[in-house]
């Protein structure tokens, strides 16, 4: 059975053209005008882009004392009404757990999947063992990126001398590696002398991660993988300083990424101030939203190009979950939910109000992720032979964003009451149609796990500090004698 989507305009990362596009057996076959198919899907009035990719989701993740909420059947299928076919995962080995056991753990979590799928692997500790496995994780089970935790002490926390370790351990491989950069030490400390001073509410989540503590992990971050020679990828990117350091690095020509969320692009932190208990703790995530000034560091960030991409960093609790948290903020389990809702909001704060081109909206959602993790054009493009992973976006297409209406199973929306213009008129993974306007046609069980291959080659950071200290033999005469 051959489709075509008929009467659209193609926006990809770099072009914005009229042609219409031939899919079989899962991908695209053909681009041109006036072709025909067994069945037809008609585009008039719509974009066709590639699909969005978030790289960056937990779900049905332990965490917290707790799972979070959706898992990938829900989580797929929320993607899939927003018009995201991919989802990257985070596969988190438990204390003294090895890499292969966790992947085969979750891997077992996706049998019912509704997109397909990709995962970065978490190095929450450092040995031999995992040393060793991180290369069967590249070369033999597909995965070229490792996640790093500066933060969460005492649980997914790695240490310096652990995270270089496995920085060059990555250049070596051909990975990439990720961090989540706050300084997990200084929160840890901020967070028992907060509540000890009885700050024990939700917004004292937010006081005991300020920007510095962000702005701080995120440079060392960088130099530490500036010195072992390897790109990074920095997730969840939230505040200037952050970003600054970021910036500075890129322009010193090192391959660095950073990731702003949907939600730190469109929510502050009023959020945790004036509100009921419920609200707060709903929206409690680290980092935790920033104020207007931030914000607009991070879109600006789009616009240049100093940021790369968008992600939701998508972990979903409900309401009875965050309430583990009352009476201590260090117990409201971290996280939004938003992979529903990233196109859309991005499209209606981003396209619609001239901060970003249709263009740059493609290659943030999706083109420049497939690159940077090594994955395009098999995904993030729409072009001959590319899966044909592709929403077609009807610019006019509005709604409220509401709990009551999404797919996610929590009980509630971080973006309630926002007003959307700009919806998937259908979202198609490989070929199929899982969305037509709000029908959901998604089939548990489609979406299969997507390989990763290592970059071919690794990419050196422009160091001058390997210039100046590396180890260099040094004949000389007149040692001391030793020996006193
Ligand atoms: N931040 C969150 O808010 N949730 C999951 C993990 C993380 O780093
Ligand atoms: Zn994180
Ligand atoms: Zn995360
Ligand atoms: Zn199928």
């Amino acid at each position: 059975m051959s489709k075509v989507i008929k009467n659209g305009t193609i926006v990809t990362a770099d072009l914005t053209y009229k042609a219409d596009v031939k899919i079989e057996g899962g991908v695209i076959v053909e681009i041109g005008p006036n072709l025909s198919a067994d069945e037809v899907l008609d585009a008039t009035g719509c974009y066709i882009m590639p699909g969005g990719i978030d790289p960056h989701v937990h779900l049905e993740m332990p965490f917290m004392g707790t799972y979070s909420a959706d898992d990938f059947e829900s989580g797929t299928r929320a993607g899939l009404a927003g018009g995201t076919t991919m989802v990257v995962d985070f596969c988190l080995p438990g204390p003294d757990q090895s890499l292969l056991e966790a992947l085969q753990m979750w891997d077992n979590k996706t049998s019912r999947a509704n997109a397909d799928f990709s995962f970065h692997m978490a190095i929450t500790g450092w040995n031999e063992r995992v040393f060793d496995e991180m290369k069967t994780i590249v070369q033999d089970k597909g995965i070229n990126t490792f996640k790093h935790f500066m933060a969460y002490k005492g649980a997914l926390m790695v240490n310096d001398d652990e995270m270089f370790a496995s920085f060059q351990r990555c250049a070596e491989l051909g990975a990439l590696p990720l961090v989540h950069a706050e300084n997990g030490d200084v929160v840890a400390s901020m967070t028992a002398k907060l509540l000890a001073e009885g700050n024990n509410g939700p917004e004292a989540h937010a006081y005991s991660r300020p920007p510095e503590v962000e702005g701080e992990a995120t440079n060392r971050a960088i130099m530490l993988a500036d010195m072992a020679g390897v790109p990074l990828y920095v997730v969840h990117t939230s505040c200037e300083q952050a970003h600054e350091a970021i910036r500075r690095a890129r322009q010193k020509g090192m391959r660095v990424y950073g990731e702003p969320l949907i939600q730190h692009l469109t929510l502050d932190e009023s959020e945790y101030f004036n509100q009921d208990w419920d609200h707060a703790a709903r929206r409690v995530m680290s980092p935790p939203f920033r104020n207007k000034q931030h914000q607009d560091s991070l879109w600006a960030g789009l616009q240049a190009g100093s940021l790369s991409c968008v992600a939701t960093d998508h972990c979903a609790f409900t309401t009875e979950q965050k309430r583990f948290g009352v009476g201590n903020f260090a117990k409201i389990p971290n996280g939004t939910g938003g992979l529903e809702d990233r196109l859309p909001m991005l499209w209606t704060y981003g396209v619609n109000t001239g901060r970003l081109t249709m263009n740059e909206f493609v290659a943030v959602t999706s083109t420049n992720i497939a690159k940077i993790l090594n994955m395009y054009p098999k995904k993030g493009a729409v072009m001959v032979g590319a899966d044909a992973d592709l929403v077609v976006w009807d610019p006019n297409r509005s709604k409220t964003i509401s709990a009551k209406s999404q797919q996610s199973s929590i009980d509630y929306n971080v973006f309630e009451g926002k007003e959307v213009k700009g919806l998937p008129r259908y979202t198609l993974t490989r070929g199929e149609v899982a969305i037509e306007e709000s029908t959901v046609k998604t089939k548990e069980g489609h979406g299969k796990f997507v390989r990763r291959e290592p970059f071919q080659a690794v990419n050196k950071a422009l160091s001058t500090w390997k210039e100046l200290v590396a180890p260099r033999k040094v004949e000389r005469t007149g040692i001391p004698a030793t020996g006193v």
